[in-house]
């Protein structure tokens, strides 16, 4: 077979021993299906299909949470979101919290460790009050971003595709334009998105070309807008895909993926260097064609069902993983104690969610995780968790619609599908049944002693997990102060929509953030 970047075998690979460097690349909103190597008929995905083929293929990768924000917390604690009070919903620009300061974060795991950690892309851990809550305070020692979503402020005004094509819809309205920062400085407001995902890859190449020259360890956590509404993309990628602007914008993301490996490989640090790709929460069908796909799952982002949850996810580490796939249940909490194990890096003295799946990647054993929990987007400690998946079997005790699900053909993922409580609960064999269409509780065939038995076993898995999990205070709850917004001419008038350095008017000069 033909490879992009081919494992030429160096010989720094040979003699290497110290902890390997670590690459986590997250999607924004990309499903199940909307890979190549998932299936997708019409997506150019050639890197990452490459990852898949080299590497190892999950197939049953779970996040704990549909959404953006407790995902993201829960892929850099190893903690429910629950746990670290990022529910309900997303942080807004002008929210008052964030990710608790002292919560342990994966940067910070590795940091101690001696690693050089930098972050690229999409934050959406909170700001707050002089930027607390931003990465540099977080473990990252670097940080290029946009410090959330970015629909979460006008963009009429902006250009998604070059020349001069505007981002589809108007996003959020009377907020400051979205701002580029490094560290905790203004590089833009807004940038120019069509040279957003260059940015972030000339950041990355960077960092690890600078911890290779300082003979250390590197984390690099790439956190790309990408394929999150409004899409956008390069020149290079726009009408390029063949799936339209959410075809571009992945096959963009696609490119960057393949930018860092060939990066990697120039570095000669292929066999030192774990890259691990997936998703914070399922597609966004309410964007219709530009929504992205779940594939053969149910519904998408903010539901719990498969589509909501189960993410595409490869591990790619030539000459220690193996190329396959696997299905053992894996999640993104496990991330941060598997990363620390192979790190050698102690675990911070909390309760953990996650397991170290590093077995699985080596293929020395089996995947220590035999079930998965999954919370709505609006959790709440009477209702606990809405499903239980144990071993291929997944019970879902309560349902619930999304508008982010909102225009499939299942109206079940619509937000018309109102707060749903299942006794006994909807009982799929995903096995067999990875559409969870066919309750096998619902009288369609003779329920088995085996059925009866899962279902039994997943009840008690509830209960005992419900009782277990105390919610931490949700940070959503403290509430927004416009004022928190950042803002690159602090004290400008007439705010936000003064809040605005442009590249092109910025020329080199960085401008501090501060509150309006
Ligand atoms: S998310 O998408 O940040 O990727 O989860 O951009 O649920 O209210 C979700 N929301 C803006 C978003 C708002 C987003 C919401
Ligand atoms: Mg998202």
């Amino acid at each position: 077979m033909e490879t992009l970047w081919p494992l030429a075998l160096s010989l720094a690979g040979l003699v290497a021993a110290g902890p390997p460097n670590f690459v986590v690349i997250f999607a924004d909103d990309l499903g199940y299906g909307d890979l190549g190597a998932y299936g997708h008929p019409s997506s150019r995905t050639p890197n990452l299909d490459q990852l898949a083929a080299a590497g190892l293929r999950f197939t049953d990768f779970y996040v704990p949470m549909s959404l953006c924000t407790p995902s993201r917390a829960a892929l850099l604690t190893g903690r429910l979101p629950v746990r670290t009070g990022m529910y309900p919903g997303v942080l807004k620009p002008g929210s008052k919290g964030g990710l608790p300061l002292e919560e342990v974060t994966l940067a910070e795991v590795l940091e101690a460790r001696g690693y050089l950690t930098g972050m690229a892309g999409k934050w959406h851990l909170g700001v707050g009050p002089g930027g607390v809550f931003l990465p540099p305070h977080q473990g990252f020692h670097r940080f290029l971003g946009i410090p959330y979503s970015h629909d979460q402020g006008p963009c009429q005004n902006l250009t998604c595709f070059p020349p001069n094509i505007p981002c589809e819809g108007h996003c959020d309205q009377g907020l400051v334009p979205i701002p580029l920062l490094a560290n905790l400085s203004v590089e833009a407001q807004p940038p120019w998105l069509p040279g957003l995902e260059a940015r972030y890859v000339a950041f990355a190449r960077d960092l690890m070309a600078d911890a290779k020259s300082q003979d250390r360890p590197f984390f690099l956590y790439y956190a790309s807008h990408h394929t999150h509404y409004p899409q956008f993309s390069g020149e290079s990628f726009t009408g390029r895909s063949g799936r339209g602007p959410f075809g571009d914008s992945l096959m963009e993301l696609d490119a960057a993926v393949g930018a860092l490996m060939a990066t990697i490989k120039d570095l000669g640090l292929l066999r030192e260097t774990l890259v691990i790709f997936t998703s914070d929460n399922g597609p966004e069908t309410m964007r219709m064609f530009r929504g992205g796909c779940s594939g053969l799952l149910r519904c998408g982002k903010g539901t719990t069902y498969e589509g909501g949850v189960r993410e595409p996810a490869l591990a790619f580490w030539p000459g220690h993983i193996t190329p396959g796939v696997t299905h053992e249940l894996a999640s993104s909490l496990d991330l941060l104690p598997t990363l620390a194990a192979l790190a050698e890096a102690p675990l911070p003295n909390v309760t953990l969610d996650g397991f170290d799946l590093s077995p699985v990647l080596l293929g020395t054993g089996k995947s220590p995780r035999q079930s998965v929990f999954f919370h709505p987007v609006n959790p709440n400690e009477i209702y606990g968790v809405f499903a239980v998946r144990n071993g291929k079997y997944k019970a879902h005790f309560y349902t619930q619609g999304s508008a982010l699900s909102d225009t499939t053909a299942d109206p079940a993922c619509h937000i018309t599908s109102p707060l749903t409580i299942h006794e006994p609960p909807l009982l799929f064999d995903l096995s067999v049944d990875p559409g969870e269409n066919y309750d096998l509780l619902g009288g369609m065939t003779q329920v088995s002693q085996e059925v009866l038995q899962a279902l039994k076993e997943l009840q008690v898995l509830k209960a005992h997990f419900d009782a277990e999990v105390t919610f931490g205070p949700s940070q959503m709850a403290l509430g927004e102060d416009p004022a928190l917004q950042v803002c690159c001419q602090p004290a400008c008038k007439p705010w936000p929509g003064c809040c605005s350095c442009p590249d092109q008017e910025l020329g080199s000069k960085n401008k501090s953030p501060s509150q309006a």
